[in-house]
């Protein structure tokens, strides 16, 4: 017998932000967690399997219309007809509390309620499943604390919408322990609330599937639900089956020794035609990141707008399927190019300078004191100012030594290299 885990859905999530970007493909992208839905849908009917487990955050929050409902409960009505099972359970996005409009779902739907820890039993499929929902958004008690023992001779699920110990970037609800979960002696835990895959524990198996379609590009990678196969009761293979439509992703691109900003566009187009090819088909939303010391530095620290249309024009070579969520230049001078073309003149007499004082701790004291008196004349009011760094403290000004070379660099030889 095989059941699928799935969690946070988060269907219709508004995705606020979007609005803020020109030329994003919006409404692929807003209609993204509906057919990644269809998509886990079709997954449990192609693989016959007998139960849906959904660990919460169904729904982003209030639905806008009944659309909404009315999409999820047509999607149940699908796993009617295929003789699917499903139970779920409410997280801190779809609590009671969070939801003011119903809708009567199909009878193969089981939701766990927001008073106490309850037990489904399948004796067709000998499983046993054990869950309770949120009632309200800030959950802070473990609900898994509550949660019964399991029972003798069924393969045990525990479903629960959980931030653990704590998990970066989420919310600390319902919070509990690994040692809490593995002491109910369940076979197997289907987690929801971290967006982030993950296999917290094997055998007995603990897992976050992760959303089932990004929203963000901080939720990068290929998403979707984890598939379990069983075998006279006891678990035989655990699968991350992948269910996105649209991938985002952190395209970072190293453009070191690129002469000029037309190769370091080159090499974004060879990393966006990886990235392409990862997404299979899907849109790829991706942010662009480029790195590393190249003499292109200058030209797109003069020019950004210019080299940032020139990434979104490679992306639109990709027809349709990429899009541009941001350009974002990290790149660095390309000191060691730089030096020859510098001459024996006063822009190579002013950079040796620059690096000799940098090296010496004499003269590193020497401005160090300098900037300490126009610390001490600064009015009181930003003199307090949090993180303000400490200009006498020689450390900082070999920093700020650092960042100087690079402007000069980048002003004094960007005429030669811009285009
Ligand atoms: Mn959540």
């Amino acid at each position: 017998m095989k059941f699928v885990h799935a969690a946070d859905l988060h269907i219709d999530s508004p995705l606020r932000g979007l609005t803020r970007y020109q030329g994003a493909p919006e409404a692929r992208i807003r209609g993204a967690t509906r057919e990644a839905l269809t998509r886990l849908v079709d997954l449990c009917i192609e693989e016959q399997a007998e139960l849906l487990l959904l660990a919460g955050d169904l729904f982003d929050g209030n639905w806008r219309d009944y659309s909404t409902g009315l999409f999820f409960a047509s999607q149940m009505s699908r796993l009617r007809a295929a003789g699917v099972a499903v139970v779920s359970l409410r997280g801190n996005h779809d609590a009671a509390s969070q939801l003011t409009r119903h809708l009567r779902l199909p009878d193969n739907v089981v939701e766990f309620g927001s008073e106490a820890p309850a037990t489904r039993v399948y004796d067709e499929l000998g499983v046993a499943v054990h869950g309770q929902s949120f009632g309200r958004r800030g959950v802070t008690e473990d609900l898994a604390a509550g949660y019964p023992r399991a029972l003798p001779g069924l393969f045990n699920i525990g479903l629960l919408h959980t931030a653990l110990s704590g998990r970066p970037g989420h919310e600390p609800y319902a919070p509990t322990t690994l040692s809490t979960l593995l002491s109910k002696g369940y076979q197997y835990w289907a987690l929801g609330h971290v967006h982030a895959r993950e296999v917290v524990h094997e055998q007995p198996h603990v897992i976050f599937s992760g959303n089932l379609q990004g929203r963000h590009v901080r939720e990068p990678g290929a998403k979707g639900a984890t598939l379990v196969q069983l075998e006279d009761g006891a678990l035989v293979r655990v699968e991350h089956r992948v269910l996105d439509v649209v991938r985002w992703s952190v395209c970072e691109v190293s453009v070191a020794g690129s002469e000029t900003p037309e190769d370091a566009v080159d090499c974004v187009r060879r990393a966006l035609e990886h990235e392409v090819e990862a997404a299979e088909g899907r849109l790829l939303c991706a942010r662009v990141r480029l790195t590393g010391r190249a003499v292109a530095h200058a030209a797109f620290q003069r020019a950004s707008e210019r080299w940032l249309a020139e990434v979104r024009a490679v992306a639109n070579d990709f027809g349709g399927d990429v899009w541009v969520e941001k350009v974002v230049f990290e790149t660095e001078p390309d000191l060691e190019a730089e030096r020859p073309r510098t001459g024996g003149g006063a822009l190579s007499d002013l950079l040796a300078g620059i690096a000799r004082a940098r090296a010496n701790p004499d003269e590193l004291a020497e401005l160090a004191a300098g900037l300490a008196d126009i610390q001490r004349a600064l009015p009181a009011e930003l003199a307090e100012l949090d993180g303000l760094p400490d200009l006498s403290e020689p450390s900082f000004v070999a920093s700020l030594l650092s960042d100087v070379e690079q402007q000069l660099l980048s002003r004094l030889l960007s005429h030669e290299v811009e285009r």
